[in-house]
């Protein structure tokens, strides 16, 4: 059954999820501070309002996806939101998601970490992550599931936001390390490509796979290894930016994580393995 949808931003992601929206047959109210973003979306069969408080009023349910918090204040500051659900899928910090969740006078509101870059909307592997009314949540789950696989992750509304950052951490962690592995094999000359598809890729992979017992390690803080302790680590680590140097190229991506080794051993700590390094950064 076809639902009463409004997409307010039509950037390169709230144009996805409008087509997306429209793909599946719903009828979608769509707003964009530029109007002409709106023009494809209104040949597939869009309706187009011309400010965000036409765009809200048209449709129980309103998704926002908007550059920022302050353009999402900026675009909905004179409308009323009573009775609406509210979805905000723009990027934020967890604390900025409670702040518009009070915000959202007389509104459901749920927030919203996009997992997936617009080309994946829709398509296999998009996932994203919601948090706040879980009603607003099982009311419009299946409207939710057409643009990506939809993950109630609980009632605080900085949870999405929260764990968006936390997976964006992770794949930033793994880009330090493919540029450093990257930079040290060109120095070498050796091929980069081939490199990364028959010894690095397969690397990574194994190394993944250990993620949940390290997740575990932290939880029940057992850190003791028969793997490598912080001491080999340390060495491992030296050698690295040795070699680094040597070769002529910068190790200042790894360096962050020495120092930390470093820190823990000095501190006569060096016995356990790598997962204690949590409680560095407490
Ligand atoms: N694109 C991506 O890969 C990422 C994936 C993860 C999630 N992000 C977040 O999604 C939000 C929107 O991103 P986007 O890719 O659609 O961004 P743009 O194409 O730059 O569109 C920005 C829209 O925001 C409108 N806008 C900006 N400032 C204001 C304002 N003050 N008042 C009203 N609207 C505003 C802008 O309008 P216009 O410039 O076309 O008039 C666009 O509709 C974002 O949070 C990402 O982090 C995407």
């Amino acid at each position: 059954m076809p639902d009463n949808i409004t997409v307010l931003g039509l950037g390169l992601m709230g144009s996805a999820l409008a087509r997306a929206l429209l793909a599946a047959g719903h009828h979608v109210t769509v707003w964009n501070r530029t109007p002409a973003k709106a023009d494809p979306l209104i040949a597939k069969g869009a309706a187009r309002a011309a400010t965000p408080a036409e765009a809200v009023e048209a449709s129980p349910l309103v998704i926002v996806c908007l550059l920022d918090y302050p353009s999402v204040y900026e675009a909905l500051k004179e409308v009323s939101l009573a009775g609406k659900t509210v979805v905000n899928l723009t990027t934020g910090r967890p604390a900025e998601a409670r702040e518009a969740a009070s915000w959202a006078r007389g509104a459901d509101y749920l927030d919203g970490g996009i997992m997936a870059v617009p080309q994946m909307i829709a398509g296999p592997g998009a996932l994203i992550l919601y948090s706040g009314s879980k009603d607003a949540f099982d009311r419009h789950e299946q409207a939710l599931a057409v643009m990506a696989e939809p993950r109630y992750v609980g009632a605080d509304p900085g949870m999405a936001p929260l764990l968006d950052l936390a997976m964006l951490t992770g794949m930033y962690g793994q880009i330090a390390g493919f540029l450093e592995a990257a930079a040290l094999v060109t120095s070498a000359k050796y091929p980069l490509t081939e490199f990364t598809t028959t010894l690095l890729i397969p690397w990574l992979n194994a190394m993944a796979a250990l993620g949940s017992a390290w997740a575990e390690k932290i939880e029940t803080g057992d850190h003791r290894t028969e793997v490598s302790n912080l001491e080999i680590n340390k060495a491992g680590l030296e050698n690295l930016v040795r070699t680094f140097r040597e070769q002529g190229v910068k190790p200042d991506l790894l360096l962050p994580m020495k120092t930390v080794i470093d820190q823990r051993v000095a501190k006569g700590l060096g016995h356990e393995g790598l997962s204690v390094l949590i409680e560095e950064l407490a």
